[in-house]
């Protein structure tokens, strides 16, 4: 089963590393593809980010499926225009946000979220309502590190992060830590080993559920607000997206 593992960002070593995340977790018999688009923000960041990312991402997944994909994951931790892509594809869209509240919640009463940076507080925990989970979330943090900059050892990323956990643990009372960000997935194993609770990564915890959905023969209903998009003429630099 081919999955695609979309990074809405365009950095491509990014991508390199949220795949071998994802080839990590995958099963056997899944192939992970995994792309990035050529436009729009190198990191998202906040809404801005997050509303020039969402064309380049869908176009990356309507190629996807007209290549042969069966699934799909957003890498990218606020669910970047996941709605839209429910609408695009038929295969199932799993965001990596959803997918480990979705997981945290299974394993604990209550979970703290660490981000990036502060600005990216805001539309997680407008996500977490939005899929009636917050009241299973004791708060969503930020460790105050950019979001490359958590591929750089040089960044202090790791400490900043750890830091933070320890204090979500002090301060939340939290009983497992969603990770909340695609590049923070290599650190999830051995910050569980250091902090002696479940460290949840989005990356790991969406390809796990994409391959479910496939595996019980589940893909997104077309009935509701996910149906295929109104034939319609799109103008600009958009006309190729239109079908009318
Ligand atoms: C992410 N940004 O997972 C989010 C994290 C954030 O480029 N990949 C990004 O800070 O919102």
């Amino acid at each position: 089963m081919r999955l695609l593992v979309v990074n809405p960002n365009t950095s491509a070593s990014m991508t390199a590393r949220i795949a071998a995340a994802a080839r990590a977790a995958a099963g056997v018999g899944t192939e992970i593809v995994a792309v990035n688009p050529s436009d729009g923000p190198v990191s998202i960041e906040g809404y801005f980010d997050e509303a020039f990312a969402v064309p380049g991402m869908i176009e990356e997944i309507m190629n996807g499926e007209a290549a042969g994909a069966r699934a799909f994951v957003i890498a990218c931790f606020d669910d970047t225009g996941l709605e839209a892509a429910r609408c695009a594809a038929s295969g199932p869209v799993v965001g990596i946000g959803e997918a480990a509240f979705h997981l945290a919640s299974l394993i604990a009463h209550r979970f703290s979220v660490v981000t990036t940076l502060s600005r990216s507080i805001a539309p997680i925990e407008t996500n977490l309502m939005k899929y009636g989970l917050d009241r299973r979330c004791a708060r969503v943090r930020a460790c105050e590190v950019p979001v490359l900059a958590l591929e750089d050892p040089g960044s202090g990323a790791r400490s900043k992060l750890s830091a933070e956990i320890e204090r979500a643990k002090l301060e939340d009372g939290a009983e497992a830590i969603v990770l909340g960000c695609a590049g923070m997935a290599e650190l999830a194993a051995s910050l569980a080993r250091e902090h002696g609770l479940p460290v949840v990564d989005g990356v790991a915890a969406a390809v796990k559920l994409a391959e479910s959905l496939v595996a019980l023969g589940h893909a997104t209903s077309k009935r509701g607000p996910y149906a295929r998009p109104l034939p319609k003429r799109f103008t600009g630099a958009f006309a190729a997206m239109g079908s009318g």
